[in-house]
């Protein structure tokens, strides 16, 4: 409030001194705050380039077990939200190592979970006591509250990178989990039951999802996605601000894979741009191949295979591929859809 004098000035803190004890304060010294005419995301762009992280990665390979430490992570951590665990404003994300012979013991929690593999060649998931086989690229979601436990069954470390909905889970202060009996949850089911039963285009006659909310896929397989990407390339000019763009859907409801997290991936072919355009939704960006740029809010990123990117919300972004581009992105854009204040802007 500009353009009072200092008499009222003082009259008015004097009031609200008196305020505090009564636990109460006045909203029209914040309301422009609280309620600004543009989304201000409080996230910073980051970049995390993976020949910097890798080496760390494995340095924390010879300096506890998987074992140990439960889940070996390093936490992709914004420094607007140092010592928070958080990669944007709602979304957490890390890279795991699961070095061979390693087992990532059994567990479940409240948090939705996701994995996108970044290398290696052995390593598996289990899910409610089905195994998948964990390849470079692909998608692998972990359903709230299902146990899963990780192993490396090969000779070379297993590295992903983790996304979880926990900053959002943690608003709602209803993050728990539970740790199962064993190291290894039983299997149940042969690898590929619920990629036969669910991911061909068909579905079981009878029967509920068996995981509510969250795809019953649980492992979104980069051969297939990339092989559609590529596909669709053939038959015509890409959008100009989406390029070749397809999200991971739920084959039960063709929603998105969780109830917290949409995923989808962007194809550039080499040497083509995007027109700027921006979104509500704050989103964890991951390079699967190529190299190339992002611009976002003005300021130029320069990517290469493997690198992750976190993109604040209602920032104008803009991408350009020096060579064939795969782009893998998360955000809480389901949140904002459900919740009804997902808004979104292309420039020309
Ligand atoms: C978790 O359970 C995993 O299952 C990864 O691999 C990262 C971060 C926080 C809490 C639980 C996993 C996690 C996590």
């Amino acid at each position: 409030m500009s353009g009072i004098d200092t008499a009222d000035q003082e009259k008015r803190a004097e009031f609200y001194n008196r305020l505090t004890p009564h636990n109460l304060a006045p909203l029209w010294e914040v309301l422009k705050d609280i309620v600004p005419p543009e989304p201000r995301s409080k996230a910073q762009t980051t970049h995390w380039r993976y020949d910097d992280m890798r080496p760390l990665l494995l340095e924390s390979g010879a300096l506890l077990t998987a074992e140990e430490a439960e889940r070996r992570v390093l936490v992709l951590e914004n420094p607007a939200f140092s010592g928070q665990s958080r990669t944007t404003a709602t979304l957490y994300a890390g890279l795991q190592l699961i070095l061979p012979g390693e087992t990532a013991p059994a567990h479940r929690h409240t948090p939705s979970a996701l994995r996108f593999v970044i290398e290696g060649e052995y390593g598996f998931t289990a899910v409610g006591g089905e195994r998948t086989t964990m390849r470079a690229g692909d998608l692998v979601i972990t359903p709230a509250w299902a146990w899963h436990d990780h192993g490396n069954e090969g000779d070379g470390p297993v590295i992903w990178l983790d996304g979880l909905d926990i900053p959002i889970l943690g608003f709602f202060e209803s993050v728990f989990m539970e740790p199962y009996n064993d190291s290894r949850h039983a299997t149940t089911r042969p690898e590929g039951d619920a990629l036969a039963r669910y991911g061909a285009g068909l579905a079981p006659i009878d029967g509920a999802s068996p995981y509510g909310l969250t795809s019953p896929i649980f492992n979104y397989p980069y051969r297939r996605t990339r092989d559609s990407l590529l596909q669709i390339a053939k038959a015509g000019d890409p959008d100009p601000h989406m390029a070749y763009t397809l999200r991971y859907t739920n084959p039960l409801d063709g929603g998105w894979v969780t109830p917290t997290m949409a995923t989808w991936m962007t194809h550039l072919p080499s040497g083509f741009s995007t027109t700027a355009m921006r979104s509500t939704d704050g989103m964890v960006a991951h390079v699967v191949e190529g190299e190339g740029s992002i611009e976002i809010d003005g300021a130029r990123i320069d990517f290469a295979a493997k690198d992750t990117i976190a993109i604040p919300g209602w920032t104008w972004r803009s991408l350009t591929a020096s060579s064939d581009v795969f782009l893998f992105f998360f955000s809480d854009r389901v949140i904002h859809e459900k919740l009804g204040f997902h808004r979104e802007e292309r420039r020309a």
